[in-house]
């Protein structure tokens, strides 16, 4: 087993993926198309989809093409060495098997498969290391979550207190718990979550996955290593631990108009340019509603793996 921070130091290259039910929808609602970031569609800035509509939108999502090993493999052939994964964006929806939520792809899909089981799985298999990303602060479906409704679903005024009590923490006890030895758990977005919260979320982390590396996303100042900001390749040495999350095309999410892919040739200056300069880089793709990576994405990325496998580490 890695030692904490072991992986990271030697990953220097990984895999993110953002995958949700905004996957499904690729940039589009009641036929319109929104521009942008895919996976901030139903947020009021963009499409404005309620929350009761938005989570209807589950019964369409069926990724019966996602194939776990397969996308293992391709992270593999890249050069990379984990996956991290969105398990809950802020859409509020769970990407797993969850008890504490039923808006989850196993109860509220007809895909009623666990795909982060066969992921983690896959990842195991072939040697990756693998973490999940977690929207800790923003979900937009749960009442009294950050973005989320006022009100409960009998009209009861709810505060930040019960979704933290109710769905964040259980959940992140969830994807801790039913995955074996993970590596990262990616929070994100903090925003004014209070302090004491996110303490209480550190703690779990690490006493449940005491090897799992927190990035500083989770908010006052703690995590394990700093995260830069977004598509961000800093022009200078930096000290200590750092990554940079960046993504094959413009947005994070799978989004139909989005065919702006990296070249080979930027995927690795952009590599080469982070790690000379101490940091390790978070390239993501964006899997569609039937769970392919779009061919632009993976042909490229096969392309720099290719490089990266002629000229072997010193
Ligand atoms: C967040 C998310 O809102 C977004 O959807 C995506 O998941 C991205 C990886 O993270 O967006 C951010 C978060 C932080 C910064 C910019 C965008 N930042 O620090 O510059």
């Amino acid at each position: 087993k890695n030692g904490k921070g072991k992986l990271f130091d030697e990953g220097n290259f990984g895999m993110f993926i953002h995958w949700g039910l905004f996957s499904n929808l690729g940039g589009i609602w009641n036929d319109k198309t929104y521009y942008g970031i895919g996976e901030w569609i139903m947020n009021p800035r963009v499409a404005n989809i309620p929350p009761e509509e938005y989570k209807k939108t589950a019964e369409d999502f069926n990724p019966s093409e996602f194939n776990a090993k397969k996308i293992a493999q391709l992270a593999k052939d890249a050069g990379m060495k984990y996956i991290i994964i969105t398990s809950k964006h802020h859409e509020g929806f769970a990407m797993f098997d969850s008890k504490a939520s039923d808006f989850n792809i196993v109860d509220a899909t007809p895909f009623a498969r666990d795909p982060m089981k066969e992921l983690s799985a896959a990842c195991k298999e072939i040697g990756l290391g693998f973490g999940f990303y977690y929207s800790h602060n923003q979900d937009w479906t749960a009442p009294g979550a950050s973005g989320g409704p006022k009100k409960d679903a009998k009209g009861k005024e709810v505060n930040f207190k019960d979704y933290f009590y109710s769905k964040c923490k259980p959940q992140v006890r969830e994807i801790c718990t039913n995955y074996g030895d993970i590596d990262f758990v990616w929070f994100d977005t903090p925003g004014d979550m209070k302090k004491e919260y996110v303490i209480e979320l550190v703690d779990l982390v690490k006493e449940l996955q005491p090897n799992a590396m927190m990035c500083s996303r989770v908010g006052h100042g703690m995590g394990d290593y700093a995260s830069k900001g977004d598509m961000e390749v800093p022009t200078r040495n930096i000290e200590g631990l750092w990554e940079t999350c960046d993504t094959n095309n413009d947005s994070w999410s799978y989004a139909w108009y989005d065919n702006n892919f990296k070249s080979p040739k930027i995927i690795l200056h952009r590599l080469i340019a982070t790690v000379a300069r101490g940091g390790s880089y978070l390239f993501n793709v964006g899997p569609d509603g039937k769970g392919n990576i779009p061919n632009i994405g993976v042909e490229f990325l096969e392309e720099a793996g290719d490089w990266i496998k002629k000229y072997p580490q010193v």
